[in-house]
């Protein structure tokens, strides 16, 4: 009989934050157990210090004994190493495109999207909210005609991209402005109805009210006004 081979897979994270729970649903979709090391982002661990010594940023997938920082390069990771459930297209085309979209949504859509719901030593900017919603309809055209950033199943993309619809979306309430307004992103709501009947998508998000009552009081901590 085949041996088994014992692996140490550890996530240092932090449960409201979507960098870290991407990571979650590729684990979990996958069928990878792992131990979650929950970290105080206002107060670093010397442990996620040493792991990740040049971001100093959660989330850090920790490989059998082997750190590997920046959520798109873990998802990454996670593919290369676990192949069932491949989340990343074969093609290199449509590999390459998926990362493309990808980097999107965090280089443009959460960096604007920051704007709004604001970060340390930075006043909010209004005219944010027209600028996230510029990158979005992006976003929106990307998903008429199918069920997933993906195509016909849940994708890198998506993966990538439920900060969109589990952080962004959710701010909405706080911010006092609906920024992904259904009139005008019907797609996006569509797809987000979807990723929704999705057992794994469930139980990677952080619970509703939990998370929105962490999200008002980062912004109140930070004097972030709502629009
Ligand atoms: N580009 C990073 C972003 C991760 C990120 O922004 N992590 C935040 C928590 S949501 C963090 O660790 N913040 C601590 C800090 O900024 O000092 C990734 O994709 O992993």
């Amino acid at each position: 009989m085949a041996e088994e081979r014992s692996e140490e897979v550890k996530l240092l994270g932090m449960w409201a934050s979507p960098f870290s729970r991407r990571i979650e649903l590729a684990l979990t979709l996958k069928g990878v157990p792992y131990e979650f090391s929950e970290q105080d982002i206002t107060n670093k661990s010397s442990l996620l210090l040493w792991l990740n010594p040049v971001h100093k940023m959660i989330p850090v997938l920790v490989h059998n004994g082997k750190p590997i920082s920046e959520s798109l390069v873990i998802l990454e990771y996670i593919d290369d190493t676990w192949r069932d459930n491949p989340i990343l297209p074969q093609d290199p085309y449509e590999k390459a495109t998926a990362r493309f979209w990808a980097k999107f949504v965090d280089e443009q859509i959460y960096v604007t999207a920051m704007k709004v719901v604001g970060k340390i030593g930075e006043e909010r900017d209004d005219a944010a909210v027209e600028a996230t919603r510029d990158l979005l309809k992006l976003l929106e055209k990307e998903l008429v005609g199918k069920d997933f950033l993906g195509g016909k199943s849940l994708g890198f993309v998506d993966i990538v991209a439920t900060l969109v619809a589990f952080w962004l979306m959710r701010t909405e309430e706080i911010v006092g402005v609906k920024i992904v307004p259904v009139e005008i992103f019907p797609e996006i709501h569509r797809w987000v109805k979807n990723l929704l009947e999705i057992d794994v998508v469930k139980k990677c998000i952080p619970p509703e009210d939990e998370h929105l009552n962490y999200i008002k009081a980062r912004m109140d901590r930070l004097k972030i006004k709502p629009v």
